[in-house]
């Protein structure tokens, strides 16, 4: 194990491809203006701060050939796996399937769908769609992601990406009772509202680590030996 400084206590970050880094949702749709996360009314431009951090993470991933996930939120364009009561959510200027600047949002094959060039998936990486908050639920059929990442070898995740209270936390909550080894890195995740993001950190970290561990990417990247 490789000892990454962290909160509560040192994170025992597994090597041999054992350790998957997760980006989660980093989507045009949310990132972008005129997407999904625009038309609930946020400042998209609050989750910029996140992608250098992932950046530096995926170089030292692919340099070691560690495994990768990347996540989108996004629907079949029947809208058969999104649920009426998440559609009709609230007060969005356009809502789910709705024609915008970038297609339908969050539908799949869609340009609001993609992930941000900045963070392509490079070939081979997992690229997982999602239809709900959390990666574990409706995705991988017909085995479950759960299944894929045992199958992997799998038995630690660390935690990137969007947005760090709604589907950053749901999946981490989600690994954390599926007894993988969590950590989420602090400064390669965003949320439209810095005090959730500063909540949801300390949430994670609190009662001894009650859904994982915390830390900066300086902190992991420093902790690995060099590839
Ligand atoms: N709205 C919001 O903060 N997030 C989402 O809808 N999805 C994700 O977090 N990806």
């Amino acid at each position: 194990m490789i000892a990454v400084p962290a909160r509560p206590f040192a994170y025992p970050l597994a090597p041999e491809g054992r350790t998957a880094l997760v980006v989660i949702d980093m989507q045009r749709d949310f990132i972008e203006p005129g997407g999904f996360g625009a038309s609930l009314g946020n400042d998209v431009t609050l989750l910029h701060t996140a992608i250098a951090p992932i950046v530096s993470l995926l170089a030292a991933w692919r340099a070691r050939g560690w495994p990768v996930l990347h996540t989108r939120e996004c629907h079949r364009p029947d809208l058969s796996d999104c649920p009426p009561a998440k559609r009709g959510r609230g007060e969005p200027l356009l809502r789910i399937g709705d024609p915008g600047p970038m297609g339908r949002l969050l539908v799949a094959g869609e340009p609001g769908a993609d992930i941000i060039p900045a963070l392509a998936p490079a070939p081979g990486e997992w690229v997982i769609d999602k239809p709900g908050k959390g990666m574990f639920w409706g995705t991988c059929a017909p085995e479950g992601l759960h299944a894929r990442l045992q199958a992997a070898g799998i038995t630690h995740l660390l935690f990137t990406g969007v947005t760090t209270e709604v589907c950053v936390q749901t999946s981490m909550r989600e690994a954390n009772d599926r007894g993988y080894t969590c950590l989420i890195v602090q400064d390669a995740t965003e949320s439209y509202f810095p005090a959730f993001k500063r909540a949801t950190l300390e949430t994670i970290v609190a009662q001894g680590g009650i859904v994982g561990w915390c830390a900066p990417s300086a902190a992991v990247l420093a902790a690995l030996a060099p590839a």
